[in-house]
């Protein structure tokens, strides 16, 4: 193996709640778990919730230095755009569902930043995922054993409360993978300019 492949890091880049958003989140997905106690539901973890805008895979650290700086340069460029909920949901649907999240609204900031970012990260991590952008935060992962999809039904579509947020800025952000779960290291903070 090569020392740039070996020395990999699993990258993305993401929008983490502030705090009054995180709370609410907290709030709610409590509510959930009492409502929802079903064997093999794993819940994220409340510092962990986040919105993904772009998820990289294995990048080399001259991949990773490459992008910050590009994307360093692009950000005075870029607007800031909201995040609203709008309803929970499930990939890939209901009845196969492997993820229960909470649905965020698709508007044409949020969606123009997603696009920037993807061309930037494209260009740099050639071998980038190329998931199409859904905006969501994870609330909930299902093990192979699940078998409450049923129970979770009503769940499906409903709205959430509503709480919005001016996103000032992104980060990119490690993932290690072990067998008691990912673990996230904030590798650089990218700010985006005021709204004038
Ligand atoms: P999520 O946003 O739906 O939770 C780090 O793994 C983050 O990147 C997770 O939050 C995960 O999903 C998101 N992600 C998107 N595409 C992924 C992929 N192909 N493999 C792993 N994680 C991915």
């Amino acid at each position: 193996m090569n020392t740039e492949k070996k020395n990999s890091a699993r990258l993305f880049l993401a929008v983490f709640p502030d705090d009054a958003v995180k709370s609410i989140l907290d709030k709610e997905t409590t509510l959930l778990q009492k409502k929802y106690p079903l064997p093999g539901l794993k819940w994220t973890v409340p510092a962990q919730r986040h919105l993904t805008l772009k998820f990289l895979g294995d990048v080399s650290p001259g991949e990773k230095e490459r992008l910050i700086q590009r994307l360093d340069a692009l950000c005075p460029r870029l607007r800031r755009p909201r995040l609203l909920p709008k309803a929970y949901a499930f990939f890939p649907n209901r009845r196969r569902a492997r993820v229960l999240y909470l649905g965020l609204e698709e508007n044409a900031a949020l969606s123009a930043l997603a696009r920037e970012i993807d061309a930037c990260a494209s260009e740099c991590v050639p071998g980038a995922s190329s998931t199409p952008f859904r905006p969501h935060i994870t609330l909930a992962r299902m093990g192979r054993r699940f078998s409450g999809h049923a129970a979770l039904t009503p769940l499906a579509g409903e709205t959430a409360r509503p709480w919005r947020q001016e996103v000032d800025g992104f980060v990119l952000v490690e993932s290690r993978l072990s067998a008691s779960g990912a673990k996230y290291t904030p590798v650089h903070t990218f700010f985006l300019p005021e709204t004038k």
